[in-house]
């Protein structure tokens, strides 16, 4: 089943649909879901931007997806870098300059203790995440895979070399903008001062090694992913919209081939009728109650 969803996301959707039917309300039942934790061997943790919002990083959608006069969504494709280079970058600078400044919370710290306990003793644990935060890993995530790439790595346009870069500024030009107020005036730095390839005699425009709307995921991301997903026990979906594919179709795939899912929200999803269980909420309550020992 699984391989007919990778060639094709129609087979996915119709029996999404037949499976949506089929089931009842999904149990809020923590006592419920805690013992199915407990008989478990292989826990996959899917998580997106709700996750990080109590670390005080924006989310995409609702009321904090706005940078300027922008949706953040917006700005998140290679058009938007194409026909205005200086204007995303400045979007980067302000997200990488706010993360810096941030810390993991409850919910990544709950996740960390999780997968060290189920290390200890033998089972398994990984996160899939569609954040660029690295907040997972600065909780003590090990094996985390970064589906839309990583804030602090930036690629060279002209020759593909991907470094991790960690400067605020990431260059000189950068300094003092970004600001997120709708009224605040753009930079518009000319493309020879923003950041710039370090490579050998390269010199080439650098965008952030992220994955933008309508580019593909990393093949070797991807494979990893469904390797998890298609044998883990237990899902776990924390803090994503589930409206953004190809993430939004794992943990229906999990739930498809009869392996429980919880989601973890502060609202139902597109998905959530999916579910065996959803735990309304701020994941930062809900998780450390939820995975405690
Ligand atoms: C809390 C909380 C708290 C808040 N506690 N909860 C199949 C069907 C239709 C379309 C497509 C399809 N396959 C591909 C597409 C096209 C496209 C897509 O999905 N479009 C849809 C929007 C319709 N996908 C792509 O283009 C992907 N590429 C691809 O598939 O390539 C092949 C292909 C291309 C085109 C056609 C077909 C095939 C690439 C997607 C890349 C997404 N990139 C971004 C930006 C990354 C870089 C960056 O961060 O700047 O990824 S967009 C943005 O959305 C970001 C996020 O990772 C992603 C998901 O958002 P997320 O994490 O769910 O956040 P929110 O804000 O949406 O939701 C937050 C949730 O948290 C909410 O539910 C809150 O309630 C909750 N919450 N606080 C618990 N405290
Ligand atoms: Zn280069």
């Amino acid at each position: 089943m699984l391989a007919a969803v990778r060639r094709s996301g129609s087979v996915l959707r119709a029996a999404s649909v037949a499976n949506m039917a089929a089931r009842a309300q999904p149990s809020s039942n923590m006592a419920a879901f805690r013992k199915t934790l407990a008989e478990s061997k292989h826990v996959v943790v899917l998580t997106g931007a709700g996750v990080s919002a109590e670390s005080g990083v924006p989310t995409f959608r609702g009321a904090g997806g706005w940078w300027r006069r922008y949706q953040a969504e917006n700005l998140a494709t290679p058009g938007a870098f194409r026909e205005q280079p200086s204007l995303v970058w400045e979007f980067y600078h302000y997200r990488r300059h706010l993360v810096s400044a941030t810390n993991p919370n409850k919910a990544h710290q709950a996740i960390a203790a999780l997968q060290a306990r189920l290390a200890a003793a033998g089972r398994r644990c990984r996160v899939i995440t569609q954040n660029i935060d690295g907040l997972h890993q600065r909780a003590g995530s090990s094996h985390v895979l970064e589906l839309h790439g990583a804030l602090f790595k930036t690629r060279c346009t002209r020759c593909g070399d991907v470094r991790e870069n960690w400067d605020d500024p990431i260059c000189p030009a950068l300094a003092g903008t970004g600001a997120p107020e709708p009224n605040a005036p753009a930079a518009h730095i000319p493309e020879s001062e923003l950041p710039r390839c370090q490579a050998a005699g390269c010199g080439g425009l650098l965008r952030p090694h992220v994955v933008w709307f309508g580019e593909s995921l990393d093949p070797d991301v991807l494979e990893q992913a469904h390797t998890e997903l298609e044998s883990c026990d237990l899902c776990l979906v924390v803090g994503t919209s589930s409206v953004v594919y190809p993430a939004a179709m794992f943990a229906p795939m999990v739930a498809e081939r009869g392996v429980p899912v919880a989601e973890f929200n502060l609202e139902p999803t597109p998905k959530t009728g999916e579910f065996g269980y959803h735990f309304a909420g701020q994941c930062g309550d809900t998780l450390p109650e939820a995975l405690a020992p």
